[in-house]
């Protein structure tokens, strides 16, 4: 009876170890199979390749897309962006750090605190009105603000963070 008492009691202790793991760490990110549109390297916890975690297409798609109908200094009219949020992305990395630093294809590049995607709903938008972004059209992903929503956003820092033909994320 104590004997089984005791067997019980290590596998309730077996199961609360497990999910206390797995509450602190995320799911392993899974290597690419497709074509890598983003590269996030640095202070990632979760890398897939060497020591950088990268995502294709589907990667991407396969975190929760959220939705910011807004306008913007590029397009006429409010537009709606889709993507997976920032902190999403950064999650799903393992990144660790107090800002990044997002290049794009042809390196132009901003910082970016990490606050930003914590305080607001910012998404790599990888669809405008439901079309892909093309790199033609600023894609394959571009980085959207809520302005319509924070009206404070509209200012000449938060437009320079505003990156398109993202390419890279450096996890500072
Ligand atoms: N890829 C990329 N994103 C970029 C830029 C750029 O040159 N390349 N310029 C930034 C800056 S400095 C600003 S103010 C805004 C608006 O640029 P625009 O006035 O040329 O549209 O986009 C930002 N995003
Ligand atoms: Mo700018």
């Amino acid at each position: 009876m104590i004997r089984r008492l005791l067997v019980d009691k290590f596998a309730v202790f077996i199961v609360a170890a497990g999910l206390a793991w797995l509450s602190t760490h995320a799911i392993a990110l899974e290597p690419p199979k497709g074509t890598v549109i983003l590269v996030v390297s640095g202070n990632v916890g979760q890398a897939n390749v060497g020591d950088e975690a990268h995502f294709d297409k589907a990667m991407l798609e396969a975190l929760a897309q959220h939705e910011t109908i807004t306008h913007t200094p590029w397009y006429d009219g409010a537009v709606s962006f889709s993507g997976p949020l920032g902190r999403a992305i950064l999650e799903a990395a393992g990144a660790e750090g107090e800002s990044i630093r997002v290049v794009a294809l042809n390196e132009y590049a901003s910082t970016i605190p990490v606050s930003d995607f914590e305080n607001y709903d910012v998404i790599l938008a990888m669809q405008a009105n439901g079309q892909a972004l093309r790199v033609r059209d600023q894609g394959p992903l571009f980085v959207i603000y809520p302005f319509d929503q924070h009206p404070e956003l509209l200012n000449e820092e938060i437009l320079m963070r505003s990156v398109w033909q993202v390419a890279r994320i450096d996890v500072e």
